[in-house]
């Protein structure tokens, strides 16, 4: 066999394969996550959404600003790291199932944005204390709308 036969009968295997794995890699929702390398809660986030079926690729940077600014995220909805799945922005600690929600319904939009850091959120668990936070769906204007809302949970008094 000579060179030239070797190398499209690899290539016809390496295009096998690929197609063989895609139906399985359709089936694993795929999130890629910016984050500061010290970001602990960020971590958080990325084990809640592993443990959610999410596959994770994790960039870590300290520019993750300049992400949220390429995607479209406005300031102010900002929190501390930005994530991509199928196409969406989704911005700070945003729960798994609206994650999946959003790729299920494929809205018109920028993605998804829990701005700030509040305590309860995935990633973000304090004890037993759930603060109140809305998940909010940002459009191409940078406008947003309440996506879902997570109310506070207050922990039964031990008295
Ligand atoms: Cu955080």
């Amino acid at each position: 066999m000579n060179l030239m036969n070797r190398r499209s009968l690899f290539g016809s295997f390496a295009a096998l394969t690929l197609l063989q794995s895609l139906p399985v890699q359709a089936a694993t929702p795929m999130v890629h996550v910016y984050k500061n390398p010290t970001c602990g809660c960020c971590t958080g986030w990325v084990e809640h959404l592993k443990s959610a079926g999410f596959s994770v690729e994790v960039t870590e940077t300290d520019e993750t600003s300049a992400v949220r600014q390429r995607l479209g995220v406005p300031d102010r909805l900002g929190s501390c790291h930005t994530g991509i799945a199928g196409g969406y922005a989704i911005e700070g600690h945003v729960p798994a199932a609206d994650i999946k929600r959003l790729l299920a319904m494929r809205p018109e939009a920028v993605g998804l944005a829990v701005p700030g850091m509040p305590v309860g959120s995935p990633g973000m668990e304090y004890g037993d204390r759930k603060d109140s936070y809305k998940v909010l769906l940002i459009d191409r204007k940078g406008r947003e709308t309440v996506f879902a809302s997570y109310p506070a949970q207050r922990a039964p008094s031990k008295s």
